[in-house]
């Protein structure tokens, strides 16, 4: 079992597809062990993705995340990283595959509508910032 960290970025909590982003993720037969919304200020943005801060988009990306409330999700699953990358599809919606959710409902290359943790490390340090270990259920 294999835990990793999902976003639903703000241009999705805007455009109310939480719902239909969450039932995508279910019917992949990916678990739901902890959720919570919350807005992020600019340093806690900044926080999260400070892998990139050496990024030309880093000021667009943490403006952007900070703009809107959030959902954050841990989702549970035998190689539940690599699953949910795919059913994220790839970062531009235009490359993303039929099916994925950024196909069917993200903008853009910034406004992608998930973040979903890309290896086991950077899972455990995602799933830390936004959960503490008794938040985890399920
Ligand atoms: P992914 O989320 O698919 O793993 P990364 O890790 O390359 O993609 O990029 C992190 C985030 O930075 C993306 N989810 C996206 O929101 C944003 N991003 C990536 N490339 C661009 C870009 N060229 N312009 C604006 N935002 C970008």
């Amino acid at each position: 079992m294999e835990l990793t960290l999902c976003l639903i970025k703000p241009d999705a909590v805007r455009r109310d597809l939480v719902g239909s982003i969450l039932y995508m993720i279910e019917k992949a037969d990916l678990k739901i062990v902890a959720m919570k919304m919350l807005k992020l200020d600019l340093p806690l943005a900044q926080g999260f993705y400070h892998v990139h801060k050496e990024r030309p988009f880093f000021g667009e990306l943490t403006e952007y995340m900070a703009s809107g409330p959030i959902v954050a999700v841990v989702l549970a699953g035998n190689n539940a990283i690599k699953r949910y990358r795919e059913l994220m599809g790839a970062t531009d919606p235009a490359q993303a595959a039929d099916g994925t959710i950024r196909k069917v409902h993200a903008i853009s290359k910034g406004e992608n509508s998930v973040h979903g943790s890309d290896a086991p490390e950077t899972a455990a340090f995602e799933i830390g910032y936004f959960f503490n270990a008794t938040e985890l259920v399920g």
